[in-house]
């Protein structure tokens, strides 16, 4: 038997790790040692399979190869490798902004279409944002205005993406002379498939500018519409208690698992389980109600929104199935592993695909639209209530584990949190940061990856950081699993953050780790960031701010995407493994040191989560220096990173 404690810090996901093994069932860390050892030329970026005449690999030790066939050296194949990568992420989160703009143009135009715009008081802040006239105007008029500027913005020829805009003058600047202020969103993804294809550009620094002006789209452009149009379609979350880990699957009810992305479809799942026709027939089957469960960031998403407890993060999916107790797992895109196809034959659950651009071979497609959403909604959470009846209580074990939490804090809010609802403001965040009582702000986001047991990077690094007075603001997988930890309660402040840190907390009852939302939302860590230079005494740009970012265990294209648009926005970011450029020196060099010349902040790598916490410490004692704040408040603990 493996020790689970290796794959996971999670008990939860221990205990189904554990009756994986003794039910012979194979999980993702299993296929993750079934695929050791992993392809080095892979690793150390330096495969290229673009075009026919290869595949090529580069010789990492001088002695083979040292150009592809066409020529190429193994600078420009790793940067090809990542820019790709920023596109397939940048294309993910944009292609999901969009679909929220289709499902606010629909809401606004057909009354029957089950959608309401509850966030009208957001509607009008971006309609005056893009120029919109709303003089007299209804609220689905300006609805309508505001999607399709927003449509126009993914195909735009010219021009600038609107949002980017809101970043600090200097940083639009900074953009502009560098040529990578994003134009349109599709457009600069669509040439990094140009630049990229055989026999185009084979400079790796032009390469890597094209990827990092593609992920400014997704962070200011694609990104950016989604989370915005999301507030405007299903109201700007606020800071809401709910529950997490797997405990929160109920024995008694009927358990829907919904899982993926798009709020667009979980949000009438969310309606549609409060039917009352649905519900009896739940009762008539025996099922004491139906219990709605979150997975990934559709899990973010109804959390902060809904409070709909969240099943788990990204390895959790498949442990959810292991309980035997999820009746239906609905899923729409991205991050849902095509293994939940042969392990939910395994059990009784019904794997339901709902996206035409995610389906599964053998497993049931029952396909959204959103023009009839809550209708299908109701069919869908109909095809969960009904497998209740095939479920068998025998094999149902769901671990005994929940914890609490508070998620649901925007950039918009934290203007009421600290500065009250009579004078909301940055000010007193500010202040608190140019006091010494709060040594800077840590957005510590990300994927899990098997490689890693799971938590372990997220919560480690929380933990060090909040006790060394450093705010951290989360989102997607590294949300959850420090929601898991218990760092989303109030009471984590006094029993874990800083002194400083720590009275901030405990003044206004907020945890010292701030949940801000999904994958899309690490834009709202960018607005947060915009803000906090406009509220003054910070410097003038992003990059002069005592913040930082990291992703401890990512894994996903959209990771890189966000990863360079972070950095590319000037923040300073440590990724847990190495991105896939070891093979190639000096592009290497270019993303961990030549890119602070060019953008005013560069990666780091570092596998060790308490060391890559005293990385970015370093890093924002050197910007409080450099912007000569006070010296932090309290004693602090001893800032010694681990052997
Ligand atoms: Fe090989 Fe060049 Fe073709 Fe890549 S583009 S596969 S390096 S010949
Ligand atoms: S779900 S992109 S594993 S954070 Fe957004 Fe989690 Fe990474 Fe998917």
């Amino acid at each position: 038997m493996i020790d689970a404690s290796e794959r996971s810090v999670d008990k939860a996901a221990q205990e189904m790790i554990n009756r994986a093994q003794e039910d012979d069932i194979g999980l993702a860390w299993d296929r993750y040692e079934a695929m050791q050892p992993q392809c080095g030329f892979g690793q150390l970026g330096i495969c290229c399979r673009i075009c026919h005449m290869g595949p090529c690999r580069i010789d990492p030790f001088g002695e083979g190869p040292q150009q592809g066939v066409c020529g190429v050296d193994a600078n420009a194949i790793a940067a090809r490798n990542v820019v790709r990568m920023i596109a397939a992420g940048a294309a993910a989160h944009s292609d999901h902004g969009r679909d929220v703009a289709t499902v606010l143009l629909e809401a606004a135009r057909n009354p029957d279409s089950g959608y309401e715009i509850r966030g009208t008081d957001k509607l009008m802040v971006i309609a005056e944002e893009y120029g919109l006239d709303t003089e007299g105007k209804s609220v689905n008029e300006i609805a309508e205005a505001v999607a399709l500027k927003a449509l126009s913005e993914f195909g735009q020829q010219e021009g600038e993406v609107q949002f980017a805009l809101r970043a600090p003058e200097a940083r639009i600047e900074l953009w502009r002379e560098q040529g990578i202020m994003p134009r349109g969103v599709d457009r600069e993804i669509v040439q990094i498939m140009h630049q990229t294809h055989m026999g185009v550009d084979a400079d790796y620094k032009n390469i890597l500018k094209q990827g990092l002006r593609a992920a400014l789209a997704d962070g200011w452009g694609g990104s950016m519409i989604a989370t915005d149009l999301q507030d405007i379609l299903f109201g700007s979350p606020e800071p809401i208690r709910s529950k997490t880990n797997l405990g929160v699957l109920e024995q008694d009810q009927v358990n829907i698992v919904v899982h993926g992305h798009e709020p667009a479809l979980s949000e009438m799942i969310v309606e549609a389980a409060r039917d009352p026709e649905l519900l009896k027939r739940a009762e008539e089957l025996g099922a004491a109600g139906i219990n709605l469960a979150g997975q990934c960031c559709t899990a973010n998403e109804l959390l902060m929104r809904e409070g709909v407890p969240s099943a788990g993060s990204f390895l959790h999916q498949e442990l959810a199935i292991m309980t035997g107790a999820v009746d239906a797992m609905v899923v729409d895109v991205q991050c849902i592993m095509p293994g939940l196809a042969d392990l939910s034959e395994r059990f009784h659950t019904k794997l339901l695909t709902t996206s035409p651009k995610a389906k599964m071979p053998g497993v049931e497609h029952m396909e959204f639209h959103e023009d009839r959403a809550l209708e299908i909604a109701k069919e869908i959470v109909s095809v969960g209530v009904e497998n209740f009846a095939n479920r068998d209580g025998q094999r149902v074990q769901i671990p005994d584990e929940t914890m609490d939490l508070i998620a649901g804090f925007t950039a918009e809010y934290v203007n009421t949190l600290l500065g009250g609802r009579f004078r909301p403001s940055y000010r007193p965040l500010n202040n608190a940061i140019i006091e010494g009582r709060i040594r800077g702000v840590a957005g510590v986001v990300g994927c899990e990856n098997p490689e890693i047991p799971q938590g372990y990077g997220h919560v480690e690094m929380a933990k060090e950081l909040i006790k060394n007075d450093v705010l951290v603001l989360v989102t997607g997988c590294s949300a959850l699993a420090d929601a898991r930890a218990g760092l989303l309660r109030p009471e984590a402040a006094l029993e874990l953050a800083g002194e400083g840190l720590s009275e901030v907390c405990v003044a206004i009852g907020m945890p010292p780790v701030l949940h801000v939302g999904s994958c899309v939302d690490n834009s709202r860590i960018l607005v947060a960031c915009a803000n906090l230079v406009a509220e003054g005494g910070l410097g003038e740009d992003i990059s002069d701010l005592p913040v930082a970012g990291a992703a401890p265990e990512w894994m996903s294209e959209k990771a890189m995407s966000i990863g360079y648009y972070v950095v590319a926005s000037g923040v300073y970011t440590v990724f847990g493994t190495p991105q896939n450029v070891l093979g190639a020196p000096e592009l290497h060099n270019l993303v961990t040191d030549e890119l602070e010349q060019m953008v005013g902040a560069r990666f780091d790598f570092e596998a060790d989560p308490i060391k890559a916490a005293h990385m970015i410490i370093e890093h924002m004692d050197r910007k409080r220096k450099a912007l000569r704040l006070e010296p932090m408040m309290y004693a602090q603990p001893v800032a010694v990173a681990s052997d």
